[in-house]
């Protein structure tokens, strides 16, 4: 039973934590000590009992524009008073196609199709589906197989579920989809160790593409995923030279290439995508979070025209692809969305971001003598710190970090096992870097 009794004061706080079953949490542990939180403005998130945190994590990968954007949560109001809601599937809103427009504009030539969404998981599975429908649509229906990449993660859902490389979130979910390999990770520690962008060694990592090939046969494989920088196993950059063959491999044998952008999407890594870093065009870019801002909840893939096109054909009055969500294109995500990205550009934050870049690296490898601490890498505005495990207990460390971060420390980190995320909106100062890295130095020596 809950507790239904008064609330014993006048703070908002809930005093029976029982019915929230929180999400990628220990419930248990979170419910002896709360985190809580309670407002957010630019840099920073208020806690229920009235601290101020500095966020180094842009919530979850989410806030790249800062916390509390008017300009955001007007577009939503106002959107909410003129049309709160209309139906996705056989009717339109002059916004979903505007928004669609200004984000083909931000990605690479030939990336001209956007497919809405909500989520990033929701993001993954629908570029599966259109890969795996794409093939079939151009008389190659025996290409079934998707190959993803150990230490990958695409969401939650059974397609990026299967096509992941996370063994803690496959192992409980029985046979997941089956005709799915997996690419070796991109991470070497002994040759990688403490690089600042695209680690030198490890372009060779793509070229098991050809051994899955040449085990399963070309024309079996539909498709592969990956993320330009896997985010949520740590931070692990993409080595130089990497997606290059990854592409040329892939267009090599026909099989389709999916950039999974819900991280690196809108800034993070110095541009709009990280496509365009990389000078690597995929057939398919999957993006969510920053595209709102966090704001409200909208993913998408971007699809190249020619995949597009193939669609469009057949009886006019039938439709063309028997997907999509009741909430894709949401009015009030297309207003957050047009919002956010009018925010993106008059702020040039593609380019602080990209700007920052070398400082944000010196700041973090500054950590790099701390005890316990056996990595770290960089790339964008983005930091994976890799803290030595207890014994027999990995894991711990990091969930102690994260305490250590909230409760003593007034930060907002992300942690990956025992390696402290650091992801900070763009909007980050110089001057506040260094009060972030001030505090992770103090989150180090706690855990330590
Ligand atoms: N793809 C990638 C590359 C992601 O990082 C998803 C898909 C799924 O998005 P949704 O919107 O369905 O959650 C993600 C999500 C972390 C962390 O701590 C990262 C994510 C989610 C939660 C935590 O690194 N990424």
């Amino acid at each position: 039973m809950l507790d239904k009794s008064p609330r014993p004061n006048s703070v908002n706080v809930p005093n029976d934590l029982a019915a929230h079953w929180m999400p990628f949490t220990a419930n248990r542990a979170f419910k002896k000590n709360p985190r809580m939180l309670a407002g957010a403005k630019d840099m920073h998130y208020f806690t229920v009992d009235g601290r101020k945190i500095i966020d180094g994590a842009s919530g979850m990968w989410c806030t790249n524009a800062g916390h509390g954007r008017t300009e955001i949560s007007s577009a939503i109001a106002k959107q909410a008073e003129a049309l709160d809601y209309a139906p996705p599937f056989q009717f339109g809103i002059p916004q979903a196609f505007e928004l669609a427009s200004r984000i083909a504009e931000l990605a690479p030539a030939g990336l001209d199709h956007v497919f809405f969404c909500n989520s990033g998981s929701e993001a993954a599975d629908t570029a599966l589906k259109i890969a795996l429908a794409y093939h079939q649509i151009n008389g190659q229906g025996s290409r079934i197989r998707l190959i993803g990449r150990e230490r990958g993660y695409h969401g939650v859902g059974f397609g990026g579920t299967s096509v992941g490389g996370i063994v803690g979130n496959r192992k409980m979910f029985g046979s997941l989809l089956t005709g799915v390999d997996h690419l070796p990770a991109t991470y070497d520690r002994d040759k990688q160790a403490f690089s600042k962008g695209e680690p030198e060694y490890g372009a060779h990592f793509a070229d098991e593409l050809e051994r899955i090939v040449n085990l399963h046969g070309a024309n079996t494989i539909a498709a592969v995923i990956v993320e330009p920088m896997a985010g949520s196993t740590g931070v692990l950059p993409a080595p130089k030279g990497y997606l290059k063959r990854l592409r040329e491999i892939t267009q090599k044998h026909g099989i389709l290439l999916i950039f999974d952008e819900v991280i690196t999407g809108y800034g993070r890594l110095g541009f709009a995508f990280a496509a365009e870093r990389y000078g690597v065009t995929p057939d398919m870019l999957t993006f969510a979070k920053g595209i709102t801002n966090g704001a409200a909840p909208m993913g998408g893939v971007l699809v190249r025209d020619t995949i597009h096109d193939a669609f469009m054909s057949g009886p006019e009055h039938a439709t063309e692809l028997a997907h999509g969500y009741t909430y894709s294109a949401h009015p009030l995500a297309c207003a957050a969305g047009l919002a956010t990205l009018d925010i993106y550009r008059d702020e040039k934050l593609f380019e602080r971001a990209h700007a920052l870049e070398p400082k944000f690296a010196d700041a973090v490898m500054s950590l790099r003598n701390e005890a316990g601490v056996v990595d770290i890498r960089t790339v964008g505005l983005t930091a994976g710190i890799d803290l030595a495990p207890v014994a027999d207990a990995p894991g711990k460390r990091g969930f102690a970090g994260l305490n250590s971060a909230f409760h003593d420390n007034d930060l907002m980190v992300r942690v990956a096992g025992d390696t402290l995320v650091l992801t900070p909106p763009l909007i980050i100062t110089e001057d506040q870097i260094g009060e972030v890295i001030e505090k992770v130095t103090k989150v180090i020596r706690a855990t330590t």
